[in-house]
């Protein structure tokens, strides 16, 4: 056993291995947490930004917080990039604003999630109804890709309007950040030499 491992061949391969699993290691820790999410990929609408202004989701977490949401844009017709924001409010499209992301860009010809991340973190209640809105802030007409109604806590907004047939993709969470080293005290300190 000890000879197998001590041959360079596999001494090697677990090296790669251990260095491949820190490198596991370190993007698990880094995990997103996804509280609620519709990521079915059954469009049904794809209303532009601008066109059906204000735009947006219900949605009802079951967290406390919420770091990003992530939306599903389309760009496809254009050879320029344009950038979209989102804001989130409480219970209404017009209700209390509780936080932006600023502006998140989409490359050009893009059709895909994009990520928007609230300049800091945002506390949630859980089991109270939010809504976020996605607005484009620079470019050309983005379209958000949406399902039928596949979410059942919440619903899609089109004109300010609250639409039952309809859910945006989405996904919402918070980015974990691993446990905090525990931080030493001068009394801890002190306690450990008595
Ligand atoms: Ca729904």
């Amino acid at each position: 056993m000890i000879g197998h491992w001590c041959s360079g061949r596999s001494l090697r391969g677990a090296l790669v291995a251990a260095v491949l699993f820190a490198a596991a290691a370190t993007v698990a820790a880094a995990a997103d947490l996804v509280d609620q999410e519709n990521v079915s990929g059954d469009f049904v609408a794809d209303p532009g930004l601008n066109a059906f202004a204000p735009v947006g989701q219900e949605f009802v977490p079951s967290l406390q917080a919420v770091d990003f949401v992530e939306v599903f844009i389309s760009n496809p017709y254009s050879s320029l990039t344009s950038a979209v924001g989102v804001e989130l409010h409480v219970d209404t499209i017009g209700g209390t604003l509780l936080g932006s992301t600023g502006a998140t860009e989409v490359p050009r010809s893009h059709h895909g999630p994009i990520r928007c991340s609230f300049t800091e973190t945002v506390q949630l209640d859980p089991g109270a109804r939010y809504v976020f809105l996605i607005q484009e802030l620079a470019g050309v007409e983005v379209t958000l890709m949406a399902t039928p109604d596949l979410y059942p806590q919440g619903r899609f907004i089109f004109w300010g309007e609250p639409y039952t047939e309809f859910d945006a993709w989405f996904r919402e969470g918070v980015v974990a950040t691993g446990t905090p080293a525990p931080t030493a005290t001068w009394s801890t300190v002190k306690n450990l030499y008595r």
